[in-house]
């Protein structure tokens, strides 16, 4: 079971203020998970990133995953990766990672999750499940019936990620996902604390 039910997943380029600070506020707001993906940063300052992220999560006893890079993760001691279809395998990754690792799998489909369930992955994020600007690359949304074949076809937590805002958790819950990921509803806004303690009432994590 994961202990978190919001992870809130990075873009500097849409927080308003100093992403840092941004998560910091977050954090006191009640988050209990951050994905550090910066994809386009050089790997000194994504560990000089992962850093900073690290000891403001950990001050909160919160988790702090590192999206694709298990070697900035293991540097810093975060709680664990995200994985892509291009990252290390699950089974590379448990090999390098300390004994309560988390191994969270990005997966597009459901033959995606399968797989990464059937590796070992701890979690499954599936996206994009609304249109969403920031993944307009991985094409079409999925929908909510796809998440409900994924949940059902895999014995692991389920994230739904994609154009979640708080108005819709009560249906991506309903269609069995454990929690959400968020990017732009949180980064993006104008009051990204309030927007956290909107997600986490919505989920009934409060
Ligand atoms: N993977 C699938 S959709 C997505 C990722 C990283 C972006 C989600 O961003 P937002 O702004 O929460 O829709």
């Amino acid at each position: 079971m994961l202990d978190f039910s919001l992870y809130l997943v990075t873009d500097r380029a849409i927080a308003r203020r100093p992403l840092v600070e941004v998560v910091e506020e977050c954090l006191d707001a009640g988050l209990r998970a951050v994905q550090l993906r910066e994809k386009d940063l050089g790997v000194r300052d994504l560990l000089a990133l992962a850093t900073s992220l690290r000891e403001v999560t950990h001050r909160r006893g919160a988790r702090l995953l590192v999206n694709d890079r298990a070697d900035v993760a293991l540097a810093v001691g975060a709680d664990g990766v995200q994985r892509t279809h291009l990252s290390l395998p699950v089974a590379a990754l448990r090999r390098i990672g300390p004994p309560a690792f988390l191994i969270g799998a990005s997966v597009h489909s459901e033959g995606e999750a399968r797989a990464a369930a059937s590796d070992g992955a701890d979690f499954i994020v599936f996206g994009p499940i609304y249109d969403t600007p920031s993944k307009r690359q991985y094409g079409q949304p999925q929908g909510l019936a796809a998440l409900g074949r994924v949940v059902a076809s895999v014995a692991r937590p389920v994230i739904a990620i994609g154009g979640i805002t708080p108005g819709r958790v009560r249906e991506v819950r309903g269609a069995g996902a454990a929690g959400v990921a968020v990017i732009s509803a949180i980064l993006g806004a104008e009051r990204p604390e309030e927007r956290t303690k909107a997600f986490l009432e919505a989920l009934g994590s409060a």
